[in-house]
């Protein structure tokens, strides 16, 4: 079996179906459940299938054969084949057996949220790293849900049953997929190898500002904008899932540098979320943490705290961060943003489409940097050329005196850089008198 045998065919439809009941280790509201089965649906959007009905059960007690009950999925089968709908969708993960015990009663494909995301991130990957991380967690998720996989592929293929010869399939699959997983997983050591080389460089000569946040909140576009490039934008979930480095201020020394990482999103299958640990490993290097949130999206809230837990998760919640609410041109609501702002440190209030907006940003963000460099006063003698031109090259110079024998200097640049340049023997005393004149 070929892992790419089993796919959710583009332009079928599917019934989205979830459940409450607060014996349920995953227990939500009736009024998160439909939230998140909006979100399901603009995950199905994404994806290419279209979303029919939506159904959920209100429970006092868990079915663990069939998570609803009988009668309720033989409804959902009812209306779903009334629409025309070939796949049930479950806003939840679901085991092998649930998943076949499921199919045994309703006659249809079912399919659950992990697996959908799992092919929206296939579908997105770009870099080889990215591939590869989501075919790892692909399967990951095949391998303990093979035997359902493999009767929806029987099927398809006119109906071999699972019997004797189908067993022996199953486990030399079942051992294929592990030597897989295996041979990828090396793959990535040696690619996460070279990236460490490649964050190591970067940060001895660059400052890094990360954009993190939910999937759709305009990281990219609030990238394309401040850094004036073009990294993919698209109103779909996850369009990005690299992270990719773009310059903010060339003129700064040392240069700026903006991440754009992969979007989060809430119940990420767990396979998924060690792979994508990795990609958000570039998130550990920034000096700053910018949290892209859509304001105007009704979930606002939750979306800001499943980003607050990645943060957590990552060990990077001691690092310094800003709030950027964004799409404001879509809220109607002028109290919303006093609301959301009440509470925080540093916030901004933006939209990607103002111009104004993302100029203050610019600045702001750039102004940040600068505050965090250090001021050094220098005195070097017209003869030593070379430590002109590494002053003028590296650093951020603010003012220059010119004297008989040679330049005061006063610079401004994170020690890091500093303490590499040689220029130690230039540095003024604190007691020189010449102080005074870059101080006027
Ligand atoms: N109305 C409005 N739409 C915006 C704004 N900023 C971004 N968008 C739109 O929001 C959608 C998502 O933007 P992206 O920049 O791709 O979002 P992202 O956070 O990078 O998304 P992922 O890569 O999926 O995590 C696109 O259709 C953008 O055009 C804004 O300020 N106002
Ligand atoms: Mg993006």
């Amino acid at each position: 079996m070929n892992q790419d045998d089993y796919k959710i065919e583009l332009g079928t439809k599917a019934c989205l179906v979830s459940i409450v009941c607060e014996s349920f280790e995953h227990h939500r509201s009736e009024k998160e459940t439909k939230h998140s089965l909006t979100e399901l649906r603009e995950l199905l959007r994404t994806l290419g299938v279209e979303a029919g009905s939506e159904h959920f059960q209100n429970r006092n007690k868990l079915d663990p054969a069939t998570m609803l009950g009988k009668g309720k999925l033989e409804e959902i089968a009812i209306a779903a084949k009334e629409e025309g709908s070939e796949y049930l969708v479950f806003d939840f993960e679901l085991t092998s057996s649930q998943m076949r015990n499921i199919k045994n009663i309703t006659k249809l494909e079912v399919i659950d949220r992990c697996m959908i995301i799992l092919e929206i991130f296939a579908q997105h990957a770009r870099t080889n790293e990215a591939k590869i991380q989501i075919e790892i967690s692909r399967l990951q998720y095949m391998l303990p849900r093979l035997q359902s996989l493999w009767t929806h592929l029987s099927k398809q293929k006119g109906g071999i049953g699972l019997k004797g010869e189908g067993e022996q399939q199953l486990e030399l699959d079942r051992r294929i997929i592990r030597n897989k997983i295996d041979k990828y997983k090396s793959q990535l050591v040696d690619i996460e190898k070279s990236r460490e080389q490649q964050r190591k460089k970067r940060q001895n000569q660059a400052v890094t500002a990360a954009l993190i946040g939910y999937t759709n909140a305009g990281k990219s576009s609030l990238m394309n904008k401040l850094c004036k490039v073009n990294v993919l934008s698209e109103d779909k979930l996850f369009a990005t899932l690299d992270s990719t480095f773009r310059t903010l201020n060339p003129d700064t020394k040392p240069p700026m540098l903006l991440i754009d990482t992969v979007g989060f999103i809430q119940n990420l299958p767990s396979t998924l979320v060690q792979g994508f640990k990795t990609t958000l490993e570039s998130a550990l290097e920034a000096d700053l943490l910018i949290i892209v949130c859509d304001i105007s999206d009704p979930n606002y809230q939750k979306h800001l705290k499943v980003t607050q837990e990645i943060i957590d998760e990552l060990n990077i919640d001691e690092k310094e961060q800003i709030v950027v609410f964004n799409k404001r041109d879509k809220l109607s609501d002028p109290f919303l943003p006093k609301i959301a702002m009440r509470n925080l440190k540093a916030s901004f209030l933006i939209s990607t489409q103002s111009e104004d907006d993302i100029n203050d940003l610019r600045e702001y963000i750039i102004n940040y940097f600068l505050s965090k460099q250090e001021h050094f006063d220098l005195f070097i003698p017209y003869q030593e050329g070379d430590a002109h031109s590494k002053v003028m090259a590296n650093t951020n110079v603010i003012k220059t005196i010119n004297h008989d024998t040679g330049i005061f200097y006063r610079i401004k640049v994170p020690d890091f850089i500093f303490n590499k340049l040689g220029l130690k023997n230039f540095i003024l005393a604190p007691t020189d008198p010449n102080k005074e004149l870059l101080n006027s």
